[in-house]
């Protein structure tokens, strides 16, 4: 295949990129046509790799209003319902909802997504089903998979094995939710508890830590102790931190040493966060989300998550990053030009980080032919308009193609 005048990367200058079974094999100007060889016209455009939703929940996906809408707004409420939504699961039902998602996502572009899957179920149903679809969709979409205890690893009954059973069936990554459990105690030892798990299974981390507008919620510092001292710290991820929104500045001076010296990740849901976030708060209100443009400008990686896509937690949603990214800019004050610019790397590079598949990803020779051409030139411009993904490209093959709706104007 051979891609024809494109921006990579945002990059000023234009040039075309060839893939050979599956592989980018040159990236320059002028390249020539084999025989018989696709040609995709990139008029200019912008050429991107992949986008890569690193952090959502595909078991509860689709099931808004399922037994109830959320009225509330709160991450509690949330709980609750799909609570008893969990009830009736089967495995179908998941794997109908979470596929039907998964292609709205590859319409966007979309290739890689981490799952948080909800394990405080004694017979793990939404893993199994999800564990299925990882493998049927495998051409489509890689799907990490998170054994993710919604209900608490201590507080909730044979919630150790459960996370254990998890692990072992297959699933990816280990989760937590320590700002849920019973008590801070019980949070800390959950905290414990994964690590170890991780440890022994040599599997990567990635905890709900701290979500509630509580500044005392400081379960962070205890995992970044823990990626610290089992120097695991690239492999683990802190997602939605919204509790260091609300932390005093000196405490989080004190927090960022040992953040960097930890080499942890960070994933902010922005749309879901400051949707769910100060909700207890009359006025001044919280906006619920972690400090992103702080972390950043640490060198701490962060990446953003869509979170929910029309369940209990979010009655919207519809798998496109750029919704995400034009939240969270919005959220951080990351609006100057250059971070406008550069902010595609919170769904593309420092996504790929926090999933740890830097090594495959990437619009460079040698690497898979994975990349997904948008309808402007630069990235600003694909926010301002937020623009179609024209084609969604995996190995060098065409995953979806986007015709761009036409405005006549009388
Ligand atoms: N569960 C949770 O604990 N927090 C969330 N933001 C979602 C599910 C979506
Ligand atoms: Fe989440």
């Amino acid at each position: 295949m051979l891609i024809k005048n494109v921006h990579v990367n945002n990059q000023a200058d234009l040039v075309d990129v060839q893939i050979t079974d599956g592989q980018f094999t040159a990236i320059k100007a002028g390249i020539k046509v084999r025989p018989n060889e696709q040609v995709i016209d990139g008029q200019e455009k912008l050429l991107l790799p992949p986008f890569i939703d690193s952090h959502v929940h595909l078991d509860a996906t689709l099931t808004a209003g399922q037994p109830e809408y959320n009225e509330t707004g709160t991450l509690f409420d949330g709980i609750r319902i799909w609570s008893e939504r969990k009830k009736s699961l089967t495995k179908e039902d998941v794997k109908r909802r979470a596929k039907q998602t998964i292609m709205k996502m590859v319409g966007h572009g979309i290739q890689h997504v981490r799952s948080h899957v909800d394990v405080t179920d004694p017979h793990l149903i939404a893993a199994q089903a999800l564990l299925e679809l990882k493998h049927d969709l495998k051409d489509q979409v890689d799907l990490q998979l998170v054994a993710f205890p919604q209900e608490g690893i201590l507080s909730f009954p044979n919630g150790k094995q459960l996370m254990e059973q998890a692990v072992k069936e297959g699933l990816d990554v280990v989760g937590g939710i320590p700002h849920f459990e019973f008590s801070t105690e019980y949070g800390w030892q959950s905290v414990h508890f994964l690590m170890a798990l991780a440890d022994k299974y040599d599997k990567l981390v990635d905890v709900h830590c701290d979500e509630i507008d509580d500044p005392m919620s400081r379960h962070l510092e205890v995992l970044a102790t823990e990626a610290y001292e089992r120097q695991m710290g690239d492999r683990v991820t802190a997602s939605h931190t919204t509790a260091m929104g609300s932390y005093n500045d000196a405490y989080t001076y004190k927090l960022f040493r040992l953040l960097k010296m930890s080499g942890l990740n960070f994933v902010a849901n922005p749309l879901v966060n400051v949707h769910l976030g100060g909700r207890f708060d009359t006025y001044p209100k919280r906006r619920g989300v972690t400090r992103v443009k702080e972390l950043d400008a640490a060198g701490i990686n962060v990446s953003f998550g869509e979170d929910d896509v029309q369940d209990p937690w979010n009655p919207l949603g519809d798998g496109n990053m750029l919704d995400v990214v034009s939240m969270g800019v919005y959220v951080t004050h990351m609006m100057g030009y250059s971070q406008l610019q550069n902010s595609y790397k919170f769904v593309t590079t420092n996504a790929a980080k926090t999933l740890h598949i830097e090594d495959q990803y990437g619009i460079e020779v040698g690497k898979p032919g994975d990349c997904i051409l948008l309808n402007e030139q630069n990235f600003y411009q694909t926010l301002n308009r937020h623009v179609e993904v024209l084609y969604n490209i995996r190995h060098g093959r065409v995953l979806a193609e986007t015709i761009p709706a036409h405005t006549t104007l009388h």
